[in-house]
């Protein structure tokens, strides 16, 4: 069956191996799979939802780009645009946050962890980020969107909005309804700092991410330096409950090398966490290294980067402009 993919990153800088793991390496091998049909979108109205520098965004737009191409996304499969392109998202948008209930968006726990105690003081569109989000996917009729464990809940009111609409307009099947694509063990990556939060791209701490484009030594840097308990390498899965450090790290070993857990437990059942964390390092840095310089690389060739938007951009303005017809003619304008 061909699935369609849509699936968006933000531009907001540091891209990180949480990112990685949690989507861009679904999106990857979504990519080479030729039955589907990719949608990778650099989400930059989502990312003003928080204040952004304008010449830094441009530079952060091009440097997803560069990311989603050099962890092997192949432009001339899938469609790479950037969402201010295509004015059908904000419109979509417009037309579904008058479908779409306050009492869902009150729900939304990622405002709540984002806006934290000054709510506010932020901005609606951190509020209504979600509805967005809906358009994105909605507009492409995508049939399976591929994303971190952290976006389920709102591709969940995805669902819920699409199927409101087609309700509310008598018109069944007019808005596909999402599948998430969603790995099932470590779908989460948390801090290197903090085991209980999730890895991300606004810490403070940049000792708490792997970012894509860390040298070599960094990458080393932060794994030794990376927080664990005082007890030996655990011994057992149920142990990796109560010592949220420990997890996370076997997580990434197990997420980047496709072993099982069991696996990288019995290996190092016992030992103390400096053999470990040897191996982990050299592990990403075997993954990781090879992608922060083809990043490097491509950020120098920024006429083809923006040849890669200009022409996903037309691509996903022919298809989004088809459904926004269609909107327009169920909606009665
Ligand atoms: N820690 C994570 N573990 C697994 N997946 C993650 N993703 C993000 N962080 C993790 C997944 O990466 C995709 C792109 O995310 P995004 O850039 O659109 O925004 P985000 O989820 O808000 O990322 P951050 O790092 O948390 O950014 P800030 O700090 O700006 O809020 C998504 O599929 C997401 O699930």
């Amino acid at each position: 069956m061909t699935k369609k993919i849509f699936s968006g990153v933000q531009p907001t800088g540091n891209l990180h191996l949480g990112n990685y793991l949690g989507a861009i390496k679904n999106f990857v091998s979504l990519n080479n799979d030729d039955q589907n049909k990719c949608i990778f979108c650099v989400v930059d109205l989502h990312a003003i939802t928080v204040k952004q520098d304008s010449k830094v965004l441009r530079n952060n737009i091009r440097e997803t780009v560069a990311t989603f191409v050099a962890s092997g996304i192949d432009p001339s499969k899938s469609i790479i645009f950037n969402q201010s392109s295509v004015a059908a998202h904000s419109e979509t948008a417009w037309i579904l946050s008058c479908v779409a209930r306050m009492g869902w968006l009150n729900r939304m726990t990622q405002f709540k962890e984002k806006a934290g105690k000054d709510k506010e003081k932020a901005s609606v569109g951190l509020y209504s980020y979600p509805i967005l989000m809906a358009a994105d996917i909605l507009l492409y009729d995508a049939t399976h969107v591929p994303v971190g464990d952290d976006q389920k809940q709102h591709l969940e009111l995805c669902r819920d909005i699409g199927q409101k609409f087609n309700n509310d307009f008598g018109i069944e099947d007019f808005f596909v309804i999402p599948e998430p694509l969603i790995q099932k063990e470590f779908s989460r990556i948390m801090s290197l700092k903090d085991g209980l939060k999730k890895m991300s791209k606004s810490d403070v701490s940049d000792l708490s991410r792997i970012n894509l484009t860390d040298t070599k030594d960094q990458i080393i840097n932060k794994i030794k330096k990376a927080k664990t308990d005082p007890l030996p390498m655990p011994s057992s899965l149920e142990e990796l409950n109560e010592r949220p450090e420990a997890s996370n790290l076997i997580g990434i070993f197990s997420s980047l090398n496709n072993s099982s857990l069991e696996e990288i437990i019995k290996k190092f059942s016992g030992k103390n966490f400096s053999d470990f964390k040897n191996e982990l390092s050299q592990l990403l840095v075997d993954k990781i290294d090879p992608i922060s310089q083809e990043i490097k690389k491509l950020l120098n060739e920024s006429s083809y980067l923006d040849q890669i938007l200009s022409d996903g951009s037309q691509k996903a303005q022919e298809i989004a402009s088809q459904k926004i017809k269609k909107i327009h003619k169920i909606v009665g304008f």
